[in-house]
C-alpha cells in the first residue's frame, strides 16, 4: 500500500469511527433527560433516614451484583465497589445541588454515582456494556458521565480538573467536588491543585475517603504524616469525620459545602472510612481481624435498627436491581 492510500484508509477508519461516536453520544444524550432519571429512587419525598437508608440499600445491593455478575463472566472491563463507604456517598451527595454542582469521582464511584442520578439501571447496563448504559456502554464502571457526574480511574488525575471546574462554574455560584482516597495522597497533582484551588479561590470540596488501604498496601506503608492536617498548611479550611453515620456525614458536608459557596474557598473534607469488600474481585489480603475491625463499622445495619419499614424498603431496592438487571441483559451489546 502506498503511504498515501494507506493515510487515506486511516482517515477513513477515523471518519467512520468519529461517526459511530456521534451516534453514541447523540443517543446517549437523549437518554440523559430529568425524565429518565429514576429520582424516585432516591427517595426524596422520604425523611433524611430513611431516605439514606434506601439510598445506601440501592448502593449495596447493586454492588453485591455486579460482583456476582462479574464471577458470572457477565460485565464488560474491571470493577470496584464501594461497600462499607456507602454513608459517605449519601450523606455528601445529598449535601450539593445536583441542578448546579458538579461531581469529579474517581475508580470507586459507582456509590457516589447511585447517590447523585438514582440511575441503578443505567449504571449496570454500562457496565455490562450496553448501549442503554449511561455512556452507551463504552466508558464502563470508572468512567461515567453524566449531567454534572464524571468519574476517572487515574488516581489524582480529577482533582486539578475539579479545580478548572470549580473555577469556570464559580460565577454559577457552583461548587465542584472531588473524591480521592488515601492511596491518593501520593499523588503531586493532589497537592498542586490544592495549591491553585487555594491561590485562585476555587470553590472545591477535596473529600478524602481514608480507608487505611489503597488495593492491597496498608496506608502506614506509603502515607506519611497525617491526612487530616495536610491541607491547612495551603491556607484550605478543614472539616474531619471519623464514623459510619449518613445522617452525621451529611450535616458535616453541608456545613463544609456552605463554607464552600458562601467565601468562594476551597476545603478539606476528612471521612475515616471502612472498605468491607475487596480492592476489586477476589482481591483482598487483609487479615481476618483487620476485616472484622472494618465489617464493624458497616454503615447498613445501625440504620437499619433506625427505620421501621426497613423490609420493605429491602425488597423495594431488590426489585429495582432485579429488574435493572433483566433490562440490561436484554439489550445489545454496545461493542457486539
Ligand atoms: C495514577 C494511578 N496509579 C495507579 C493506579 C492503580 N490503582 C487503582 S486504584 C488504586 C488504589 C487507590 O487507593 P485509594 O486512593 O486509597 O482509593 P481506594 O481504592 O481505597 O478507594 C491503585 C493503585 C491508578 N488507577 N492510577
Amino acid at each position: 500500500m502506498t503511504k498515501e492510500r494507506a493515510i487515506r484508509k486511516d482517515e477513513n477508519v477515523l471518519a467512520s469511527s468519529l461517526a459511530e461516536l456521534q451516534i453514541v453520544t447523540s443517543s446517549t444524550a437523549r437518554n440523559l433527560t430529568l425524565a429518565r432519571t429514576e429520582r424516585g429512587l432516591l427517595g426524596f419525598e422520604l425523611p433524611a433516614a430513611v431516605r439514606f437508608y434506601q439510598q445506601m440499600m440501592l448502593i449495596r445491593l447493586v454492588e453485591e451484583r455486579l460482583l456476582d455478575l462479574f464471577s458470572q463472566g457477565l460485565l464488560f472491563g474491571t470493577t470496584h465497589t464501594s461497600i462499607g463507604q456507602e454513608a459517605n456517598a449519601v450523606g455528601v451527595i445529598n449535601a450539593l445541588d445536583r441542578d448546579r454542582d458538579i461531581v469529579w469521582s474517581n475508580h470507586r464511584c459507582h456509590g457516589h454515582f447511585i447517590a447523585y442520578s438514582g440511575e441503578v439501571e443505567g449504571l449496570i447496563a454500562e457496565i455490562m456494556g450496553r448501549v442503554t448504559g449511561i455512556c452507551g456502554g463504552r466508558g464502563g464502571s470508572q468512567h461515567l458521565c453524566f449531567r454534572n457526574f464524571h468519574s476517572n480511574g487515574i488516581q489524582g488525575g480529577i482533582a486539578p480538573v475539579a479545580v478548572g471546574s470549580a473555577l469556570a462554574r464559580k460565577d454559577e455560584g457552583a461548587v465542584a467536588v472531588v473524591f480521592l482516597g488515601d492511596g491518593t495522597m501520593g499523588e503531586g497533582a493532589v497537592y498542586e491543585s490544592l495549591n491553585l484551588a487555594s491561590v485562585f479561590a476555587a470553590p472545591v470540596v477535596f473529600v478524602i475517603e481514608d480507608n487505611e488501604i489503597a488495593q492491597t498496601t496498608p496506608k502506614h506503608l506509603t502515607v506519611s504524616g497525617s491526612i487530616v492536617a495536610r491541607a491547612e498548611p495551603f491556607g484550605v479550611r478543614t472539616f474531619a469525620y471519623d464514623g459510619n453515620d449518613p445522617i452525621a456525614i451529611y450535616e458535616l458536608a453541608q456545613e463544609a459545602i456552605g463554607y464552600v459557596r458562601a467565601k468562594s474557598r476551597p476545603c478539606w473534607l476528612y471521612l475515616r472510612t471502612e472498605r468491607i469488600g475487596p480492592h476489586s474481585k477476589g482481591d483482598d489480603t487483609r487479615p481476618a481481624e483487620r476485616l472484622e475491625q472494618a465489617r464493624a463499622r458497616d454503615p447498613i445495619p445501625p440504620m437499619r435498627r433506625r427505620v421501621a419499614n426497613a423490609d420493605e424498603i429491602d425488597a423495594y431496592c431488590l426489585n429495582v436491581v432485579d429488574r435493572a438487571v433483566e433490562s440490561a441483559a436484554a439489550a445489545a451489546l454496545a461493542r457486539g
